[in-house]
């Protein structure tokens, strides 16, 4: 079954792939972070990522299975071949992936389209393109865990974004428990990050401020 957007899915949103948990067992810190109440997982193996193609498709399974047992929409980032072969809930695509309107194309009616914008024209873009469901803006805050990262857009260019932007924005990068309550006073849906979650030595705390951050919204 395919799980249906809506921006309450994006107030605790968890990007994680094996290269952000090294030593440990992805499976088991996805399980945790469902158990702790995450609203949306996405998939992001890449990078360092030592996965074969085969293997990155079995783990999957396994992933969207555990999300579907707890009805959290499982989204694949970037790689569309992979997400239909997952039978995804959604897909994130970059600026730099796939152009978006093509991915919008491959997908239609089969999951939601994420796309991340980091400037005032990207989202002005984003705006005329029907079927994107989502924005997610950053880093907003520096990051040491995707390489090829964007500046820095900061608080106040993510207020900007926001006002602008007639999808939900959903901000990564660098967000720490600290700065939820001023990510989230920007207007934003909700923060998706991974070390805070993957490196948490209390994942029910740290997703419960996420949540307690944003307010749900019927
Ligand atoms: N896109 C923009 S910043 C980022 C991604 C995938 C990394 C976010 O990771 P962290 O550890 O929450 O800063
Ligand atoms: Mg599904």
């Amino acid at each position: 079954m395919t799980l249906k957007f809506n921006r309450n899915q994006l107030r605790a949103y968890f990007v994680c792939g094996t290269q952000d948990v090294p030593g440990a067992n992805l499976e088991t810190v996805v399980q945790s972070a469902l158990d702790a109440g995450i609203t949306a997982y996405q998939y992001r193996d890449k990078g360092t990522s030592q996965l074969t193609p085969n293997e990155r498709l079995a783990l999957g399974r396994q992933l969207h299975q555990r999300c579907a047992a707890a009805n959290v929409p499982f989204i694949v980032d970037d790689d569309v071949e992979l997400a239909l072969a997952l039978n995804a809930d959604g897909i994130h695509v970059g600026q730099k992936d796939d152009r978006v309107t093509t991915v919008l194309q491959r997908v239609a009616g089969q999951m939601f389209v994420g796309l991340s914008c980091s400037t005032l024209a990207e989202v002005a873009i984003a705006n005329q393109i029907r079927g994107i469901a989502y924005i997610g803006s950053g880093p907003i805050f520096p990051t040491t865990s995707k390489a090829d990262a964007d500046p820095v857009v900061g608080l106040a260019g993510l207020k900007q974004l926001v006002a602008r932007s007639q999808r939900p924005i959903v901000a990564i990068g660098g967000i720490t428990e600290s700065q939820l309550r001023p990510v989230a006073a920007t207007g934003v849906a909700g923060s998706a990050v991974i070390s805070m979650i993957a490196r948490s030595t209390d994942m029910p705390r740290t997703v419960g401020a996420m949540l307690t951050a944003t307010a749900f919204q019927s």
